[in-house]
C-alpha cells in the first residue's frame, strides 16, 4: 500500500472541509465547536482510497488567521497540497498566506481546486480563473491544474478526484531511512488505552514495542500500540499519519508540538543557522533582525533573530535565538511571523544546530551544498580542529542515523579527507597538521637533546596538539610509528633515526655513575654523591639516558637504583614466593638485607610494578612476582 499526504490550504470558509467530506465521505471537522461554529481549528484528517492499493490522506488546516500555527503544523510533512478558492469571493489574505507557507515549506506540487461554482455564474468563474493563475505566476503551483469544483451540486469532483489520482502517480514515495520523527499534532487520553498522540511521520519508521524519547525534555517511553491511518499496524514509516499509544506517559508529558524519536537521536536547541527567505510583503526593518514567531512542524515559539549578512535581495544568512529548546536538524524548513501584526514574513531552512560564534559565519556554511552529508560534515570537522569530534554526538547534530553517518565517513576516509583515531573522526589537514608539528617538535627535541633517548608521549601532545585527547594521540603517534618516522620506547617518542652517541667522556662518565650504582646494590648512594665536582650540568641528561635505558630505576621517596640491584630483588622474592605466598616488612627487610629507610619504598615500587599487592599489613607476591 501506498499513501502519500495531501494538506488543504486556503482562506477561511472558501469550502476546504466540504471538499474534503465531498471527496471521502469522512467530514475532518470532529468537534463540536467546529460544527457549532461551522470552521475549521483543530486538523482534521479523512482517507481517500484511490484503488490499486493507493490511498491519499488529507490533512486538512483551517483557514482562520488566528489558526495558522495550525495551518503550518499540518502543512508540516505534507507531499502535496490541495489549494482552495472560492469562486464568490477570489483570492482573499489567508489565500496568499497559505501559498506563501507552503512555497516556503518546500512542498513543491499540488492542485488548485476553485470552490462553490454554484454559487457565481460562469462568467464570474473565467475572471476568478485569470486571477488565480497571476497569483500562482512563479510559484510552485504556476502550472498546477485548477480544477472548479462544488462540493454542493458534485460538479467537478470526479475531475477533481482524477487530477489528485495523477498528482500521486507523479510523487515518488519518500524512503523510510532516517532518523524515526513523529512531530506530535494531537495528543490525549484514550479509555482504556492511556496516552495517544498523532502526527506525521516526516522520516524513518515506528514499530509497536520501540523504546522512544520525547523531545524538549527526554522522558522515555515504549510505544504499546500503533495505528496508520486509523487501522492497528504494528509498524509506521515515513509519510503516513500516525496515532501512537505509549505506555507510562501522561498527556501532559507529549504535548502538541513536542516530537518522539529514538532515544538520543535528535538533539534540541536554542540557536541555530538558518538561510532565511522573505516574504516580498515583509517589512524592511526585518532586514536588521528582531523578535518574530517562529514555526517548525507542529511547534511554534517566540525567538529573535539575528542577521548575519545576505545572499541575495530576499535571502539573508541569519541566527535564531528560540525562546523554548527545539528539535532541529539541519535542513529543517521553518516558517516566520511576525507578533503585530500578524503576519507570515519569511520562512527558511536550517544549516546548523550547534553553530560556532556569529564572527564565523562564512558563506560556505550557509551554501546549498552545505547540506549535503559529505561537506557538512566536513564543515563540522574542520571547526573541531585538532580536538576532532565524537561521532556519537554528530549523527544527532547532523540529523542522520549513525549508520548513514558511517558509511559518510567510511568514503571520506577512502578520499583522504578525514582521520579517525581513539574513535574520534578529524579533519584529515587537522590530524596532517599535528603529525607534522610533532614530528617537528621530535626533531627539535633530539636537537636540544641529543642523549635523551625521546620526549614523553604527553610532554608532545602538550606542544603538538593539547586540545586532541589522549586516546586519539595515541592513534596519531601509532600511525607515524606504523608509517616508520618515529619510534615509540614506552612512555618515549623518538625520531625513527635517532641514536645517542656517546663521546668518550660523555662513555667514562656514565659508566661510572651506573658502576656506583651497581655496586651500591639495594643501599644505593644519592646522585649528588656519585656525580664528580664540576660535572653536574653534563650528567643530567647521561643519567636520564641511564634511565632510558633501564640501567637506573628512580623508586618514589627514595632515589636511584641499579636496574640489576632491582633484577636480584626479584629473584630473591621470586624463590621466597615458592614457600611463601606473603611477606610482611620485616620478614622483606631480612629478605632484601635493607633497612626500614630502603624496604619501605622499595614495596611500593614493587606494589607499583604489580609485584606485590598490599593487604593489611602484609604483601601478597602476585603471579607477576613469582
Ligand atoms: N454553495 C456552496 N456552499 C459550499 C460549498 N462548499 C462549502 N460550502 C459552504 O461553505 C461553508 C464553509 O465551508 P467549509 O468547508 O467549512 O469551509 P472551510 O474552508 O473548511 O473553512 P475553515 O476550515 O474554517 O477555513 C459551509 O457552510 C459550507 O456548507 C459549495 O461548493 N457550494
Ligand atoms: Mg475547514
Amino acid at each position: 500500500m501506498r499513501h502519500l499526504v495531501l494538506g488543504t490550504a486556503g482562506h477561511i470558509d472558501h469550502g476546504k472541509s466540504a471538499l474534503v467530506h465531498a471527496l471521502t465521505g469522512t467530514d475532518p471537522d470532529r468537534l463540536k465547536e467546529e460544527k457549532r461554529r461551522g470552521i475549521t481549528i483543530e486538523l482534521g484528517f479523512a482517507d481517500l482510497d484511490l484503488g490499486s492499493e493507493r490511498v491519499l490522506s488529507f490533512v486538512d488546516v483551517p483557514g482562520h488567521e488566528r489558526f495558522v500555527r495550525h495551518m503550518v503544523a499540518g502543512a508540516t510533512g505534507i507531499d502535496a497540497v490541495l489549494l482552495v478558492v472560492a469562486a464568490d469571493q477570489g483570492v482573499q489574505p489567508q489565500t496568499r498566506e497559505h501559498l506563501d507557507i507552503c512555497s516556503l515549506l518546500g512542498v513543491e506540487r499540488g492542485v488548485v481546486a476553485l470552490s462553490k461554482c454554484d454559487l457565481v455564474e460562469p462568467e464570474l468563474v473565467e475572471v476568478v480563473t485569470l486571477e488565480l493563475r497571476e497569483l500562482l505566476e512563479g510559484t510552485f503551483l504556476e502550472s498546477a491544474p485548477i480544477v472548479h469544483t462544488s462540493a454542493r451540486t458534485g460538479d467537478g469532483l470526479e475531475e477533481l478526484r482524477r487530477e489528485l489520482e495523477a498528482l500521486f502517480d507523479r510523487i515518488a514515495p519518500r524512503a523510510a531511512t532516517g532518523i524515526p520523527r513523529l512531530p506530535v499534532d494531537r495528543s490525549f487520553v484514550l479509555k482504556g488505552f492511556g496516552t495517544v498522540v498523532t502526527g506525521t511521520l516526516v522520516s524513518g519508521t515506528l514499530a509497536e514495542g520501540d523504546e522512544i524519547e520525547v523531545l524538549p525534555g527526554g522522558l522515555r517511553a515504549r510505544v504499546r500500540g500503533l495505528q496508520t491511518h486509523g487501522h492497528k499496524s504494528p509498524t509506521t514509516e515515513a509519510g503516513r499519519r500516525t496515532a501512537a499509544n505509549l505506555q507510562g506517559l501522561d498527556c501532559d508529558d507529549v504535548p502538541r508540538g513536542a516530537t518522539l524519536t529514538r532515544p538520543g537521536a535528535l538533539l534540541t536547541t536554542r540557536r541555530a543557522w538558518a538561510r532565511l527567505t522573505l516574504l516580498a510583503s515583509a517589512p524592511k526593518s526585518l532586514r536588521r533582525g528582531g523578535p518574530v514567531r517562529f514555526h517548525q512542524g507542529t511547534c511554534d515559539r517566540p525567538a529573535r533573530l539575528r542577521v548575519l549578512g545576505a545572499i541575495d535581495e530576499a535571502m539573508l544568512r541569519v541566527e535564531l535565538y528560540l525562546g523554548e529548546e527545539t528539535v532541529l536538524a539541519p535542513g529543517d524548513r521553518f516558517i516566520l511571523r511576525r507578533p503585530a501584526p500578524v503576519d507570515t514574513v519569511a520562512g527558511g531552512i536550517v544549516v546548523d544546530v550547534r553553530p560556532p560564534r556569529p564572527r564565523e559565519a562564512t558563506a560556505e556554511c550557509f551554501a546549498t551544498e552545505a547540506l549535503e552529508p559529505e561537506r557538512a560534515l566536513r564543515l563540522r570537522l574542520a571547526r573541531a580542529g585538532t580536538a576532532g569530534r565524537d561521532p556519537r554526538n554528530l549523527a544527532a547534530e547532523l540529523g542522520c542515523t549513525p549508520a548513514f553517518l558511517e558509511e559518510v565517513s567510511d568514503r571520506l576516509v577512502g578520499a583522504g579527507a578525514i582521520a579517525r583515531g581513539g574513535g574520534r573522526w578529524f579533519d584529515r589537514a587537522a590530524w596532517s597538521d599535528a603529525s607534522d608539528r610533532a614530528m617537528a617538535l621530535v626533531s627539535d627535541h633530539h636537537e636540544a637533546q641529543p642523549l635523551h633517548p625521546g620526549i614523553s608521549r604527553e610532554a608532545l601532545r602538550g606542544s603538538a596538539s593539547p586540545d586532541m585527547p589522549q586516546e586519539a594521540w595515541r592513534a596519531l603517534l601509532a600511525e607515524l610509528e606504523r608509517r616508520g618516522e618515529i619510534r615509540l620506547e614506552g612512555e618515549a617518542v623518538a625520531r625513527s633515526d635517532h641514536r645517542v652517541v656517546l663521546d668518550d667522556e660523555e662513555r667514562a662518565l656514565a659508566e661510572h655513575i651506573s658502576d656506583r650504582f651497581r655496586r651500591a646494590g639495594l643501599d644505593p648512594p644519592e646522585l649528588e654523591e656519585v656525580i664528580p665536582a664540576g660535572q653536574r650540568e653534563r650528567s643530567a641528561p647521561i643519567v636520564d639516558w641511564l634511565i632510558a635505558r633501564g640501567e637506573l630505576v628512580r623508586v618514589e621517596k627514595r632515589g636511584l637504583f641499579h636496574g640489576e640491584a632491582l633484577e636480584a630483588l626479584r629473584a630473591k622474592l621470586r624463590e621466597f614466593a615458592a614457600r611463601s605466598k606473603t611477606i610482611d616488612v620485616a620478614g622483606f627487610k631480612r629478605l632484601a638485607g635493607v633497612t626500614r629507610k630502603n624496604a619501605i619504598p622499595l614495596l611500593e615500587y614493587l606494589d607499583g610494578e604489580r609485584v606485590t599487592r598490599r593487604v593489611g599489613d602484609v604483601r601478597e607476591i602476585t603471579d607477576r612476582g613469582k
